[in-house]
């Protein structure tokens, strides 16, 4: 059951707000069938992060890194946007100022029809030069190769998945963006993260270090629960169009 009270004190808040900012992690495209990261379901269940998300994982086994992100692009490119991502997509034309970014590299926000999202994680519908000749390549619906083989760019040096893995910079001027917006709303969405991964896990805390009403939506409790300002356990694609209908 979602706690309506808190429900419609959210509604008033972003009705009267000069800017939103939300963020969005794995958790909200769960609805959707794409597996989570941590958790019981999660893919670092069956899957060690520092063999397959590192930049040492790719160097030392570059073909096990594209057949885990290969199996990964089959279960998203048979995902739908959920209800959810719909939602978010409708409060960006229902609410001035509103910015949306997202942990996520599966492109359902844009297929929900969400616009200029930041994508601080990358995007797994695109493969970029290992060798850094800054070669970029959409790959979406593109066979790249053989099954089993490892892409290969112009330049020579391997293609590898434009996503951001741990111990890897990300983008300067995404990240800027992104706590710009956070900086400056005066609500934020904290939308199915674990809030463990930084820099994105310190958008929210720059939010309400800034005066803004920082919001869990959250099936679960996470890191960032005793620092939000309002709290609305449920799914992601339950609680999104409730709080719609509410404003
Ligand atoms: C639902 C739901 C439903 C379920 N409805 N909710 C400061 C302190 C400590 C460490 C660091 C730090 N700064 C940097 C680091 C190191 C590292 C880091 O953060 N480590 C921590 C884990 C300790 N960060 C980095 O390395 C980053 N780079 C960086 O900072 O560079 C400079 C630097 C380097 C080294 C040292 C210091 C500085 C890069 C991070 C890149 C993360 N990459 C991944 C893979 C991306 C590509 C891919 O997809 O393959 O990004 S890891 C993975 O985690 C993925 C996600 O985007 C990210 C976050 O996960 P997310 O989205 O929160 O998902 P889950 O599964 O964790 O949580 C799901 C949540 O949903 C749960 O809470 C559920 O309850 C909930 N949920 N169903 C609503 N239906
Ligand atoms: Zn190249």
């Amino acid at each position: 059951m979602i706690d309506a009270q808190a429900l419609g004190q959210l509604a008033g808040r972003l009705r009267s707000a000069r800017a939103v900012a939300a963020m969005t992690g794995a958790g909200i495209s769960a609805e959707s069938g794409v597996p989570t990261f941590r958790g019981p379901d999660g893919l670092w269940r069956n899957y060690s992060a520092m063999d397959l998300a590192t930049p040492q994982a790719f160097a030392r086994d570059p073909r096990l890194v594209w057949q885990w992100y290969r199996w990964r692009q089959g279960i998203i490119g048979k995902a739908e946007p959920n209800p959810g991502h719909l939602a978010l997509a409708r409060l960006q034309s229902r609410i001035s100022g509103f910015t949306l970014t997202t942990q996520n590299v599966d492109g359902l926000h844009q297929r929900a029809g969400s616009a200029h999202v930041i994508e601080l994680h990358g995007n797994i519908w695109r493969a970029r030069c290992a060798g850094g000749c800054g070669f970029v390549r959409d790959v979406a619906g593109e066979p790249l190769g053989e099954p089993d083989a490892v892409p290969v760019c112009r330049c020579g040096a391997l293609l590898r998945p434009d996503v951001v893995w741990f111990g890897e910079s990300l983008d300067a001027a995404r990240i800027e963006l992104a706590v710009r917006a956070a900086r400056d709303c005066d609500v934020f969405l904290a939308v199915g993260t674990s809030a463990l991964v930084h820099p994105a896990a310190g958008l929210p805390l720059l939010a309400g270090r800034a005066g803004a009403l920082v919001v869990e939506i959250n099936v679960d409790e996470t890191p960032l629960t005793p620092q939000a300002g309002l709290v609305l356990r449920g799914k992601a694609a339950e609680v999104l169009p409730a709080l719609e209908l509410r404003l």
